[in-house]
């Protein structure tokens, strides 16, 4: 956003209402302000009739806007003639109005935006006609700058993009002005495509479709020009421009012989998806086309059918995709060599010339196998923008290097917020990282890959707000930062007011980065250890904090907001919350049955629960204001057992153990933590294998746990012993045969002031009694209160580790020891991770990039210990510059390390499964380290890096699906 003449100080106020706007609307008077509307003179829209259609169309929903809120609609005028009082709103694109012609040369500012793409300029203006002593003039330089200024009035009076797709209710006012002086200009966007792909559309967005279009004679969903509208209508508020229509049983040109006129009279461009060359739908070929979709075998039909894809789309604005694949996602016959798809790209291209649309914008998807054609050397003709994809998990595969820039038709990308496909769909709720958006968007934007961005966002909703964050950075990818809270309290300051807006910018952050942690279809019931750390029950309990705090707010939002609020925050959070509810208290469940807890019972039942809940919820979702997003809450996501989706759903497996005859000993049993099963199933009837707790240390990152469960079909006490330095939850208790209570969890914790001896193995003696008979069970608890030296710094090793979160601590970001210390800056992601500038990528070496230096303290000695990084799965975007760092301890020469090894050119690296469904990489070094004080070195080479945690091990670190949680730390 650029501003001139005297207002440049003024300029980057944010406004309330205009996300990342500069404000040219008030609700107050001020000094010099130019009141448009109130609630009884309506505003006066003037755009020439010699406009774009699509102008005088946004000119009209801006008018219906105004009506919106103060209750009189405005009127669109299309001769000066007839404006007869203030209050008026001068629109014009640069070359299609000669009133707006003649206003910007009169002020002298034509060339402020002439010849820029999708600009305009908010201006006031005095006297523009006989009897206007002023008006607000919007000048865009083409037809989408003057939509995007039309629709930026909208948004700040009060009407959110999101007005129909999420209902966000328009806040009422009397009285709408200018802010006194303004003079703006905005864009070019920094992305010069931008928009989405709907795609697995089937069923929520489909299901969607027929309740409220119908079902066309082919059986499709009416997928028609009335629903695309809609759509048309959200990207041009969002400052969008590009869409992809739904695909797997749409023709979009065919379905509605309007939609594609539709499109152009909007302001969208079209494009298809990777697979559909030419602006032809698959499904037209499955339906129309003559034998096989084969270039090769079949060229003579194909060849016309392509023809016949440019020739009707060239009337209107269109990407084309060029070069081909197989049918829907697959790639051509295994025979075919590059020369053919070489051959098939100067077949498309020579169509584009006889038809005289030479020129058109074209894109190459280089998505799956077709960037190994591209590795392996393919080229296509210059102008055509390389479109490089992720891998279908938002891990952009491939950027420009500096042998691909330079090309004329530049490079854009492919990007995922929805997929469908290995190693499992996500297609059920939002689970997108916005710190990973930025970081991504940012990356292709510093190595130029500029010229489209399309984001897969599967049936739009519930996406509302990684596809609003997206945009946003889309258009001015400098406006916002890494962390996310900034934007989502402009987006929540917009949709739901002050008051509620930062709490619910951080109900959102927090809601992201726990989606984010496992997408929801690779949760399964072994995902969060009920052994280790405590994991499961953390998992939980984070989960249940964000639940009561969105429940709060939901309570205090406005009546009118509510359902806003219930679908884009508070429905994906009691459904994430209760879905990994479901998947925790299975796994434990089944751990239990193992055991012969009667609770396991209770478990099983309250799993089923769960299960009809997560039934309630998506009804309540789908039945929101009398059934408006009906069916759009249909997505089945419990029963994965593969990557695609269950067909019908049903609960992870349950156990119930027999409680009608008592288990083995019939008595009390105990799970220590850390153990995985009771130990050896006692048909000794003994219960006395050693459990031995892990050792507790001053430093440890929690307290110890024993959990006294029931095995019997009659009532139980029990009593647990212990020397007086150990300090215990419950001492004694009853436990029924049946219900929540046959199982307790008793938190151990040692008293260090007590303690007579530094370290030592205490016993705990569980006595268990029913019908008069006892049962002793002994855990042993290993203790170590050894202090670290006074002078210590930095993260405690404690139950033989020492992990550490860089972000959480950031003081420690800032670049040392390094000569060019200005530099390359680390960007704390929050909650995510660490970064590099983006201008850092691919260009820093052991010399000029920044050390993190972290200091740390251990006690054990381990001829084993490694040191593990885990880095976000980020791909090397460079096959010439794989991204790798540097780790040392002390003076040790820095260890330069490949984090991501790829394989054949254009295959995605081994191990990446396991990368993007843990969401991160794991980069282990093996490094002798001995008992004391020391630093960790790491160095970041490549801004694609995002240093997540990292993880020293003495021998103590278990396997779990967050990895060990933070060590304690001394200041
Ligand atoms: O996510 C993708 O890009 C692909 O899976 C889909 O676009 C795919 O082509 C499918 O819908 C169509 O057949």
């Amino acid at each position: 956003m650029r501003t001139f003449g005297i207002l440049l100080l003024l300029a980057r106020t944010i406004s309330v209402l205009g996300l990342g706007q500069t404000p040219v609307i008030a609700f107050e008077p001020s000094s010099g302000s130019l009141r448009l509307a109130d609630s009884s003179t309506p505003v006066q829209i003037l755009v020439e009739e010699s406009d774009w259609k699509g102008v005088i169309r946004t000119a009209n929903d801006l008018a219906h806007d105004f009506g919106r809120v103060t209750g009189l609609n405005g009127t669109v005028l299309h001769s000066n003639a007839t404006t007869k009082s203030p209050g008026v709103i001068i629109a014009g694109t640069i070359g299609k109005s000669a009133l707006v012609d003649r206003l910007l040369f009169t002020l002298n500012t034509t060339t402020a935006i002439r010849g820029q793409w999708e600009t305009y300029l908010t201006t006031i203006v005095q006297s523009p006609l006989p009897g206007i002593p002023s008006a607000l003039l919007i000048a865009g330089s083409d037809k989408r700058g003057t939509i995007f200024g039309l629709y930026s009035i909208s948004e700040q009076i009060g009407v959110s993009p999101w007005h129909f797709w999420a209902d966000v209710p328009t806040k009422r006012h009397s009285a709408i002005y200018t802010v006194p002086r303004t003079n703006t200009i905005n864009g070019p966007p920094s992305i010069k495509y931008r928009g989405i792909f709907l795609n697995d559309e089937a069923p929520a967005l489909s299901g969607w479709v027929r309740a409220k279009y119908g079902t066309l004679p082919n059986g499709a969903a009416a997928m028609n020009a009335d629903f695309y509208a809609t759509i048309f209508e959200l990207l041009l508020r969002l400052r969008a421009n590009l869409l992809y229509p739904a695909m797997w049983d749409g023709q979009f040109a065919v379905d509605d012989k309007r939609s594609q006129a539709r499109a152009d009279e909007y302001g969208i461009v079209m494009g298809t998806s990777h697979t559909e060359p030419m602006a032809r739908s698959t499904k037209e070929w499955n339906v129309r086309g003559a034998g096989a979709w084969n270039w090769k075998s079949n060229r003579a039909r194909v060849e016309p059918f392509l023809k016949e894809g440019a020739e009707r789309a060239k009337p209107y604005e269109t990407l084309f995709t060029i070069g081909m694949r197989g049918s829907h996602d697959t790639p051509m016959s295994a025979d075919v060599e590059t020369s053919v798809l070489e051959e098939i790209v100067a077949s498309e291209r020579a169509i584009l010339k006889d038809l005289n649309m030479t020129g058109v914008p074209q894109s190459w998807c280089l998505y799956k196998e077709v960037q190994g054609y591209y590795e392996a050397g393919m080229r296509v003709p210059d102008d055509v923008v390389l479109l490089w994809a992720d891998d279908n998990w938002g891990n952009i595969r491939r950027l420009p290097n500096a042998k691909d820039n330079n090309r004329t038709g530049g490079a854009g990308v492919y990007y995922h917020f929805d997929y469908v496909g290995d190693p499992r769909n996500y297609k059920w709720i939002n689970t997108v990282i916005l710190q990973k958006t930025w970081h991504q968007i940012h990356l292709a934007h510093a190595k130029n890959a500029r010229d489209i961005w399309v984001v897969n966002v599967g049936d739009l909703k519930p996406l509302e707000i990684p596809i609003n964050h997206v945009l946003d950075m889309a258009y001015d990818i400098n406006r916002w930062e890494a962390d996310p809270v900034p934007w989502l309290t402009a987006w929540a300051d917009r949709e739901f007011g002050t008051d509620e807006a930062k709490d619910i910018a951080r109900i959102a952050a927090r809601f992201s980065v726990l989606a984010g942690q496992r997408k929801f279809e690779l949760v399964e019931p072994d995902t969060w250890s009920v052994s280790h750390y405590d994991e499961a029950d953390r998992v939980m309990a984070s989960w249940k904090e964000l639940v009561d705090e969105s429940s709060e707010v939901y309570k205090s939002v406005q009546e009118s907001a509510k359902a806003t609020y219930f679908q884009t925050i508070h429905h994906p959070i009691v459904a994430g919350e209760n879905f990994h509810k479901t998947m925790i208290l299975a796994g434990k469940n089944r751990l239990h049955a193992l055991q012969g807890r009667n609770y396991a019972n209770w478990l099983a039942d309250e799993v089923r629960k769960a299960f009809g809940r997560d039934h309630i919820l998506s009804k309540q979702y789908n039945e929101l204001l009398n059934g408006k997003w009906s069916h759009m809450m249909d997505q089945t996501h419990f029963g994965y057992s593969s990557w695609q989706q269950p067909m019908r759903q049903y609960t992870p497996p349950l156990h119930y153990v027999q409680t009608l005859e008592p288990g083995l000993n019939g008595n009390i049993r105990v799970m220590a933590e850390g153990s995985p099963a009771v130990g050896p199933m006692p048909d000794d009837g003994a219960n006395n294998d050693p459990k031995i707790l892990p050792q507790l240390s001053p430093y440890s990152q929690s307290r110890r746990w024993i959990e006294v469960f029931s095995t019997a079909i009659a009532d139980v006490s029990y009593e647990i012993k212990a020397e007086p330095f150990v300090k215990l939850s419950e001492r004694s208790g009853e436990l029924p045969v049946n219900g929540e209570g046959s199982s307790v969890k008793v938190f151990v914790d040692i008293d260090w002031s007590k303690l007579s001896k530094t370290s030592g193995n205490t016993t705990i003696t569980i006595i268990g009694t029913v019908d008069g008979k006892n049962d002793t069970t002994t855990v042993h608890l290993p203790y170590n209160s050894a202090q670290a030296p006074s002078g210590t710094k930095g993260a405690i090793e404690a139950d033989g580790y020492i992990s550490y979160e860089p972000w959480k601590l950031p003081e420690l970001l800032q670049a040392k020891d390094v000569e060019e210390a200005a530099s390359p800056r680390y960007l704390g992601i929050s909650e995510y991770g660490v970064t590099l500038a983006p201008s850092a990528i691919s260009t820093l070496t052991e010399k000029s990039a920044p050390i993190l230096s972290i200091p740390f303290f251990s006690f054990t000695t381990y001829s084993n210990s490694s040191i593990t990084v885990y880095f976000a799965p980020s791909l090397n975007t460079d096959p010439d510059n794989p991204m790798a760092y540097t780790v040392a301890v002390d003076g040790q020469t820095p260890k330069r390390v490949q984090i991501v090894k790829d394989g054949v050119k254009g295959d995605l690296p081994a191990g990446w499964d396991k990368a993007v469904t843990m969401e991160r990489w794991e980069s282990k070094n093996m490094i002798p380290i001995q008992p004391g004080q020391h630093t960790l070195k790491l160095q970041l080479l490549d801004a694609g890096l995002v240093l997540k945690k990292i993880v020293v091990d003495f021998g103590g670190v278990k396997s779990t699906g967050l990895g060990p949680p933070e060590s304690k730390w001394i200041a």
